[in-house]
């Protein structure tokens, strides 16, 4: 089941968008950041890739009413997400990095890294609307798309990933599932994989193309 959950999202994050960096020079605005609460003890903060688990609330800085409380949705479940590929919005993505399991913040979000001109919702957030968040984060677990995933793949250590060496990742891990597979569909899945990630075509998967951050000491 487990690997069902990983190979769904490996599969599905070939066209996510490059969350952070990429657009600064396109405006000035920023993402305001305000720890409210950080545990003593922090040995691991989130990093771009990894799944966490947290409640948020959105709040429209205009005026505080609230638009968004995960608290009331779900039974009240706090909400999984892989962290900076664009799960959510692009403001929330910058200002989940380097937060520990049990941190709080409040961040504000200019409407540049929420929902722009067009609002959102019909109406429910305005056209340009800046956002207040309060999030509460939970828990941070390496996701599918982490620096470790990437290095276990990477048998040869070589920083690509070849198609043998996916070949190699699918069958332990279809080993480990209950259910015996054939040849055929493991070999469908390898294909889509290339054909969605491999976006230079040179039959290598990059850092890049796995979309891991580059200074991750890789
Ligand atoms: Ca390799
Ligand atoms: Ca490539």
């Amino acid at each position: 089941m487990l690997f069902l959950v990983r190979l769904a999202v490996f599969l599905s994050l070939c066209g996510c968008s490059n969350a952070q960096g990429q657009t600064k020079e396109e405006d000035t605005e920023e993402v305001k950041i305000e720890v409210l609460h950080r545990p003593e003890n922090c040995s691991k903060t989130s990093r771009k890739g990894d799944l966490l688990n947290a409640h948020y609330d959105g709040y429209l800085a205009k005026d505080g009413s609230k638009f968004y409380c995960s608290r009331t949705q779900d039974e009240g479940h706090p909400k999984w997400f892989v962290l900076g590929v664009g799960h959510v919005i692009k403001g929330l993505d910058i200002a989940m990095m380097d937060m520990c399991p049990g941190e709080k913040r409040k961040v504000i979000i200019p409407p540049s890294f929420a929902y722009g001109k067009e609002g959102y919702a019909e109406g429910k957030i305005p056209p340009n609307a800046t956002l207040m968040f309060e999030i509460e984060l939970y828990a941070v677990t390496k996701g599918p798309r982490s620096i470790e995933t990437f290095k276990q793949i990477d048998t040869d250590n070589d920083r690509q990933l070849s198609k043998a060496e996916i070949e190699l990742y699918l069958q332990k891990d279809f080993e480990k599932d209950e259910k015996p597979r054939d040849k055929s569909y493991q070999k469908a899945v390898l294909e889509d994989i290339f054909k969605k990630n491999d976006h230079n075509g040179d039959g290598f998967i990059s850092p890049k193309e796995y979309n891991v951050h580059q200074h991750d000491e890789l």
